[in-house]
């Protein structure tokens, strides 16, 4: 019995897995929401709420599942807390889309030429990248204090078992690793001023971190000899460890608050074309490249939603989606990747504002926004996976849709023609069924490749078949 926190922007869940008849079988034992919260110090994530929730779903694994052996953690990535030399956390952490960088990018710039930077990490330039954060952050007084950063999951692992550690995965988001050795990079270190035992020690994913703290488990009641397994901690490296490819010449898309849409390869991609297109080139679990491309994702939806709420209209997700597959193709798109979408606030606003500047009709309504929005992801979804099969040069058969997008049957139709390819969906718990294999792998319940991993992913799920050339769905 094996458990996964597994923490999005917008929500978080524990989830309890467990093998029987060749199926790994779930059960949600808690949820709790999430979102950044606007302070006077700029837009922040509530770490220490997030924790107390954690130790409130794994109360309820204990008196559900006492047999739990292991937990691991995910979050999103890039973002990151500062510990003191007493190990207190100094701040809540700041959150990816408080808009802080843009001076720090010019000054990482200036120091590194970005084709430089790119040889190294082969890293997507996103302007939220750590790289960018922490430079941004050496302006600000608790920087001073400052004597470890330690990535989100690290930070509730550490506050669960007192062990500091990270992994490859959501190391590679930082900008601060090196692609073709896997370690931090010390030029890039001295370049920013960083002495390397700032940073924990790299673990591969299925690694025990440490054993869960004795004050910890008189907390919850777990059981005393309860471990914290190093998973891929980059939620998008456990989504794409259990994306259900039963065959190769697959891409996939992690579908949520963002889209990442892309490959598997082996070894990284550092050229200059890569670059240009600006794919990445993130670790993965058993030391396989998610060669992607961050698209912008539902967030634009989401934020959308919150702020019709905020003017009075609650609207139904369910219905708008309908309304929204009523309208005729062929109405406007946005960038859905661009800087300009990517803090909170007035969002219908700024996308009718870009249709507007691109001379496109302009929506309205709500369900006309909702469909610019799809429209839009399908759009950039069909663009990046021809680029990444030209760059990597892999054949792209079939789409796999993991996570909750995959649940969205309007965008995973419109993706299936735009890509033109079979687009299959499911699981919506990708990063979760990741997240618990690997630890299962670690304690011996199941054994084999990241194949292995994923052929048991597609014998449990339900999946749904999207055929490029019919309007209707297949669901085995
Ligand atoms: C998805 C994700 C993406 C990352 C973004 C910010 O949840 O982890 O992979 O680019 O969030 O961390």
């Amino acid at each position: 019995m094996f458990a996964a926190v597994d923490i999005g922007a917008s929500g978080g869940r524990v989830i309890a897995g467990w093998l029987a008849d060749g199926k790994i079988n779930t059960e949600v034992v808690h949820r709790f929401g999430n979102g950044p919260q606007q302070t006077d110090r700029g837009l922040r994530w509530d770490i220490r709420g997030l924790y107390d929730e954690v130790i409130a779903g794994l109360r309820l694994l204990a008196e559900r599942f006492p047999a739990v052996v292991s937990i691991g953690i995910d979050t999103w990535a890039v973002d990151y807390g500062l510990l003191d030399a007493d190990g207190e956390l100094i701040e809540d952490p700041h959150c990816y889309r408080d808009p802080r960088t843009g001076d720090a990018v010019r000054s990482v710039h200036d120091r590194i030429d970005p084709a430089e930077l790119y040889q190294i990490t082969g890293l997507q330039y996103l302007s939220f990248n750590t790289i960018y954060q922490l430079v941004a952050e050496q302006d600000c007084p608790e920087w001073r204090r400052a004597a470890k950063i330690v990535m989100l999951p690290d930070l509730l692992g550490y506050w669960l078992t007192g062990d500091l550690g990270t992994d490859v995965t959501n190391a590679s988001s930082t900008a601060l690793l090196d692609a073709s050795t896997r370690d931090w990079s010390p030029r890039l270190l001295q370049l920013i001023g960083i002495d390397a035992d700032m940073l924990p020690p790299i673990q591969p994913a299925g690694t025990v971190r440490g054993r869960i703290s004795p004050e910890v488990i008189k907390q919850t009641g777990l059981p005393d000899d309860v471990v914290l397994t190093s998973i891929g901690s980059h939620d998008t490296a456990s989504a794409v460890a259990a994306v259900p490819a039963t065959e190769p010449g697959f891409a996939y898309i992690s579908s949520g608050t963002w889209s990442l849409v892309g490959l598997e390869i082996a070894e990284p991609i550092l050229t200059e074309d890569s670059r240009r297109a600006n794919f990445t080139n993130e670790g993965g679990v058993d030391g396989r490249i998610r060669y992607l491309r961050n698209e912008g994702g539902l967030w634009l939806l989401q934020e959308s939603l919150r702020q019709w709420k905020l003017d009075g209209v609650d609207h139904d997700l369910g219905r708008l989606l309908a309304a929204a597959a009523e309208l005729p193709a062929g109405g406007p798109t946005v960038d859905v990747g661009a800087e300009e979408f990517i803090a909170p606030g007035g969002m219908p606003e700024r996308i009718a504002a870009a249709c507007r500047r691109d001379g496109q009709p302009v929506p309205t309504t709500a369900a006309e926004f909702t469909r610019c929005v799809l429209d839009s992801l399908a759009l950039a979804y069909g663009r990046t996976l021809v680029e990444a099969a030209s760059l990597s040069g892999q054949e792209i058969e079939r789409v796999h849709v993991v996570g909750g997008g995959s649940q969205n049957a309007l965008l995973c139709r419109l993706t299936a023609e735009a890509t033109g390819r079979e687009v299959i969906a499911g699981p919506v718990e990708a990063t979760a069924l990741g997240n618990l294999l690997v630890q299962a792998r670690t304690h011996g319940a199941i054994s084999g490749a990241l194949e292995d991993l994923r052929a048991l992913v597609a014998a449990s799920s339900e999946l749904t078949t999207y055929s490029p050339q019919r309007q209707d769905a297949d669901t085995r």
